[in-house]
C-alpha cells in the first residue's frame, strides 16, 4: 500500500541509510533530486567555458597543461552527475535541451566573464573552495549515486582548488603588476563566489524539506559561513585583503561576521540577466548542434551493431 511504501521511505530516511534507485521514494523527493543533481551537472559543463577562455593564453606549457587537465575533470564531473541524474528516470538528451532552453538552471558563478589570468588562479582558490564546502557534505546525501559520484568529484575539487592556490601563490610572489592583477581578480569573485551557496536561509524555499529528506545537510548560510571562516586565513597568507569592510573575527560566535551580498544582482544573474548569460548558452546551443553529427553516428553504429548480434 502506499502507506506502507511511504513508511519505508521514512524509516531508511531516519536510519540515515541510501535510497538507491529501485527503491520507492516520494514524487518530490525524485522532483528535487532531479533538479539539484540537474542543476549540478550543468554547472560542470557549463563552468567549462570561463576556464577553457584562457586554455590558449595560458603563460606556459605547464600552467595550459594543469589548466586542461582541469577542464577535462569538469567535463568528467557532468558526465557522472547526468549519470546519476538517469538513475532517476530521466536521460541526458532531455536534460541537454532542457539547459539550452533555459529551463533548467546552472550555478550563477558562471555568468561571470574570465578578464585576465589571475581570474584562473581565483577560480580554483574561491569557486572550487565554495564548491568544496557545499560539496562535501553531499557525500552523506541520501540519495546512493549522487552521494558516491559527489566522493570521487570531492577529491578532483581539492586538486581544483590548491592548482588555483599554488598559482595565485606564484604571481603573489612575482611583480607589483602581478600582485595587483590577483587582488582586483579576488574583488571580482568574491561576492559572486558567496552567492554560489544559495539565498539566505529566509528566502530558500528548498531547504527545509531537502534536510528533512537528508539530500542537504546544512542549510544555505551555514555553508557560507563555513566558507569565510575557511578563506579569511587562506586570504591573508596569500597577502590579498578580501573586499568587504563588515568582515571581522567575532568572539562571542568564534566566527566572522560578513557583510550581505547583493541580492538583487544574485537574482538577476540567475534569472538571466548576469553579465555572461547569453554567451553561455549560445555556446552550449552551438557545441550541442555541432556535435550532431557524432551522436547520430554512435546512433547508427549501435544500431548495426545489434542488428549483427541478433541475426
Ligand atoms: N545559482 O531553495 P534554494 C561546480 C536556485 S560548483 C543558480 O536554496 P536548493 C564546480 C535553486 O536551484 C557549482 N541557481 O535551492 C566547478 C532553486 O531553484 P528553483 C554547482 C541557484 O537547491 C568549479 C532556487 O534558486 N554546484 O560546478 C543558486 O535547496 C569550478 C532557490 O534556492 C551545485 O550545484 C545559484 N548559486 O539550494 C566547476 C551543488 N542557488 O527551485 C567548474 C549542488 C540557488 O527555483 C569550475 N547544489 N539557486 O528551480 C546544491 O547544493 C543546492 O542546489 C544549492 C541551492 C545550495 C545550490
Amino acid at each position: 500500500t502506499p502507506e506502507r511504501l511511504q513508511a519505508g521511505f521514512d524509516a531508511t530516511i531516519a536510519a540515515d541509510q541510501r535510497i538507491e534507485p529501485r527503491d520507492w521514494m516520494p514524487d518530490a523527493y525524485r522532483r528535487t533530486l532531479i533538479r539539484q543533481i540537474a542543476q549540478h551537472a550543468h554547472s560542470e559543463i557549463i563552468g567549462m567555458q570561463p576556464e577553457g577562455n584562457w586554455l590558449l593564453r595560458a603563460p606556459s606549457l605547464r600552467r595550459r597543461a594543469i589548466l586542461l587537465a582541469k577542464v577535462q575533470d569538469e567535463a568528467g564531473h557532468g558526465m557522472y552527475l547526468y549519470a546519476a541524474a538517469e538513475t532517476l528516470g530521466v536521460d541526458r538528451e532531455e536534460l541537454t535541451e532542457k539547459l539550452i532552453d533555459a529551463k533548467q538552471k546552472y550555478s550563477s558563478i558562471f555568468n561571470y566573464p574570465t578578464l585576465s589570468w589571475a581570474d584562473i588562479g581565483v577560480i580554483g582558490w574561491l569557486v572550487d573552495g565554495a564548491a568544496i564546502a557545499n560539496q562535501v557534505p553531499l557525500c552523506r546525501c541520501s540519495y546512493g549515486p549522487y552521494a558516491r559520484a559527489m566522493i570521487r568529484i570531492c577529491k578532483e575539487e581539492s586538486f581544483h582548488q590548491r592548482q588555483g592556490y599554488e598559482s595565485l601563490l606564484a604571481m603573489m610572489n612575482g611583480t607589483d603588476a602581478q600582485r595587483e592583477m590577483v587582488q582586483e581578480s579576488t574583488n571580482r569573485w568574491w561576492w559572486p563566489s558567496l552567492m554560489m551557496f544559495g539565498p539566505a536561509d529566509g528566502d530558500s524555499p528548498n531547504t527545509h524539506r531537502s534536510m528533512a529528506w537528508g539530500i542537504k545537510r546544512h542549510t544555505n548560510d551555514e555553508l557560507r559561513q563555513r566558507f569565510v571562516d575557511m578563506s579569511v586565513p587562506q586570504a591573508a597568507a596569500l597577502g590579498v585583503t578580501l573586499p568587504d569592510p563588515d568582515l571581522r573575527w567575532n568572539d562571542e560566535r568564534q566566527a566572522h561576521d560578513f557583510g550581505e551580498p547583493d541580492w538583487s544582482e544574485f537574482r538577476a544573474v540567475v534569472s538571466g540577466a548576469g553579465p555572461a548569460n547569453r554567451q553561455r548558452l549560445e555556446h552550449r546551443r552551438r557545441a550541442h548542434e555541432d556535435g550532431a553529427w557524432v551522436r547520430e553516428a554512435a546512433r547508427a553504429y549501435a544500431d548495426k551493431r545489434s542488428a549483427r548480434t541478433e541475426a
